[in-house]
This record gives structure tokens, sequence and C-alpha cells, in this order.
């Protein structure tokens, strides 16, 4: 099962470990969805395609016409060390950032309503879905690796902007979330 769990804020030590907040109790895949991402759990099939067809269903309902695999790990990908700390900036995208998790593990960490960090520790079999506009980042865990499809719409618009540019805050796609997951009044 994913795990979900309050980050800890530990900015003196290695992200790639846990960084479980003490005193809190795990969060549930409802918590995870207020902040808007969408989660699915689509095991890999042992012994052929099954999971490609789901990927595919899901893919087709929701306009993922494009698709790409990446491979994080040290010797797999060019330029590791400064890869995963691009990945581990803060940042938001226009656009939404899918990842079907097809081997290895990593954490993926997203602000919630309240600006808190929410770590999400994903393996194979998962499949992520951050909204355009929430913030987020990336780290692989101790083992340094994982592997993921990326799914893609058709014009994808996913550079990542940086939190620490102000204007960040001031795109489109920041108010529109914002509004996707305010209380309604
Ligand atoms: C991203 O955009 O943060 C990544 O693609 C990280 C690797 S996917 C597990
Ligand atoms: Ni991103």
């Amino acid at each position: 099962m994913v795990r979900i769990y309050y980050y800890d804020n530990d900015t003196t030590t290695d992200p790639r470990a846990p960084h479980v907040l003490p005193g809190h109790a795990d969060l549930t895949e409802r918590d995870l969805a207020t902040t808007g991402v969408l989660y699915w759990r689509v095991p890999i099939a042992a012994d052929g395609r099954a999971h490609l067809t789901e990927i595919d269903r899901i893919s087709a309902e929701r306009g993922y016409k494009n698709r790409d695999q990446i491979c994080v790990a040290p010797g797999r990908l060019p330029e590791y060390e400064t890869k995963i700390k691009s990945f581990f900036d803060e940042h938001l995208h226009e656009d939404e950032e899918i990842r079907y998790i097809l081997g290895g593990s990593g954490f993926f960490d997203v602000r919630d309503d309240k600006d808190r960090w929410v770590r999400v520790a994903v393996q194979a079999g998962d499949l992520l879905v951050l909204p355009a506009g929430i913030y987020h980042r990336f780290t692989t865990d101790e083992k340094n690796y994982i592997e993921a499809m990326r799914l893609f719409k058709d014009e994808p618009k996913w550079t990542p902007l940086s939190r620490s540019i102000p204007a960040t805050d001031k795109v489109p796609s920041r108010a529109e979330y914002l509004a996707t997951i305010a209380p309604a009044s």
C-alpha cells in the first residue's frame, strides 16, 4: 500500500531519508485527495501486459496521448546528482504531472491546503496525477532507484516553475488550482 504522511521539514539531513513527522498518524488516500492529487493502484502484472490495459484505459479517459519512460538512478540518468537536486526544488507545472511507477521507489512531496509538506512514498504499481498548479517536488529514496512511465497530454506544458521565483505564484494555473481545492462557501 502507498504510504502517505507529513514530512518532518528537517532540512539538515538527506531528503532521501523517510522524514516521517513524529507524533502524527499516517494520512489516508482520502486525505491525499483533498489536495487534488489523484492516485490509483495498478499492480504490475507478473506476466504480460494486463496493467498496461488499465493504463491505456485511464489514458484514453483523461486524454494522455503521449508517454515515455525515465529511470532515475546513478549511472542510468545522465547527471543524476544535478537532476535529483532539480527534481527536489519546489515547483509547479502548468499541466498535470502523471507518473506510473514501473520499478523501484521514491518520494513525491506535495503541499496541502495549509502549505504543509505531505510525502507520498511510491513504489511499482502506483499511478499518481499531480494537478496543474500544485507545488511539489520529487526525490528517490535511499535505494536511489526508480523507474517510471511519464504520461502527457497533447502539448505538455510541464516545464518546472520554481517557487523561489515570485512570478511562479502568479501563473493562471496556480489560481485555478487554488480555486479547485477551496472549501465551498
Ligand atoms: C519529475 O518530474 O519529478 C520526475 O520525472 C521524477 C522522476 S519520475 C519518478
Ligand atoms: Ni514536477
